[in-house]
């Protein structure tokens, strides 16, 4: 990004999409946790736009292999009006979540605007999780769990259209790190997607640094880089504040090194920080943790001059 580029804040504050109640209270926590004193803090022009409102979570069962369909598309919609105008005015609009299932809204209005400014998209899809379920595979009916197979056609016409036309990305724009959890029927879908995944063990195998040189290798002056942030993409011992944590994932020093690689790239147009649980966290810990790490994606840096 460039220094000069305004970067807003938007509130959403729902758990519609979620198995747990909690990640409604994130964008505050974030708020609590500094996120825009940092920004500042790095010489950027900083706007909290506040919260979005919405449908109240009903925390009823699932209906047709969806929960609260009727409300996560509601929230989709305010999410991708936010965010579209943002993007409209030059801004770099940072969602504050909320559930994953608001990537919907998001990314959707940032393909629409790369689609608009004739830009070549990436999304670095950061979570524990492929997020690439459908009604007829998710365990749960969760549309946290569908939000990435949403953005490329699979799922209700009301989450795939919301911009318009459907899909609004091809699987081919993203990139998964850190994933450790794919069910079984989500598998296939997957693999028949195509979608890049960099998984835990492909991290254990080449490091975190190969991993981002691979990931990161094809961006260019023209890419709008996305980055969607779930926050249980982190080692739940270092970020237990989140619905559903995952053993296994990126360290203190793998998660700033891969912020610190999209940060040295340059790119970044928009982001997600998602899945923010404080009902789960300890001190408002992994809010902390996710701000220090934001702060990286916006180049912060030991030795370099800010
Ligand atoms: N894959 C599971 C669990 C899950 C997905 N995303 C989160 N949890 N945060 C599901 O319910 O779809
Ligand atoms: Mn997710
Ligand atoms: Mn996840």
């Amino acid at each position: 990004m460039q220094r000069t580029t305004q970067v807003s804040l938007i509130g959403a504050p729902t758990d519609i999409g979620a198995g747990h109640r909690g990640a409604s209270m994130g964008p505050e926590a974030l708020r609590v946790a500094g996120i825009g004193q940092a920004l500042t803090q790095r010489g950027i022009r900083v706007v909290d736009r506040g919260n979005l409102g919405g449908p109240m979570n009903p925390w009823t069962g699932p209906v047709d292999g969806y929960r609260h369909l009727a409300e996560v598309v509601a929230w989709n919609r305010s999410v991708m009006e936010a965010v579209a105008a943002e993007l409209g005015q030059g801004h770099l609009p940072v969602l504050l979540g909320g559930d994953h299932c608001l990537a919907i809204g998001s990314i959707t209005a940032v393909a629409r605007h790369c689609q608009a400014t004739k830009k070549r998209l990436l999304v670095l899809w950061l979570d524990a999780h492929a997020d690439y379920n459908t009604s007829s595979v998710t365990p749960s009916g969760n549309i946290h769990g569908m939000p990435v197979a949403c953005l490329c056609g699979l799922g209700p016409p009301e989450l795939t259209e919301l911009g318009g036309t459907a899909p609004a990305i091809s699987p081919d724009c993203v990139r998964q790190i850190g994933i450790r959890s794919v069910d079984t029927g989500e598998k296939k879908l997957v693999r028949d997607a195509g979608l890049d995944i960099y998984d835990m063990r492909y991290i254990d195998e080449i490091g975190m640094k190969r991993v981002m040189e691979e990931a990161l290798s094809d961006i260019d002056e023209n890419t709008h880089v996305h980055v969607s942030f779930d926050v249980d993409f982190l080692d739940p011992e270092i970020a237990p504040g989140v619905g559903t944590t995952i053993p296994g994932g990126p360290n203190y020093r793998e998660a700033q090194l891969c912020m610190e690689m999209i940060a040295d790239r340059g790119g970044l147009g928009s982001l997600d920080i998602m899945e923010l649980n404080p009902a789960f966290d300890e001190h408002n810990k992994t809010a902390v943790l996710a701000v220090d790490l934001v702060e990286s994606l916006f180049g912060k840096s030991t030795l370099m001059r800010d």
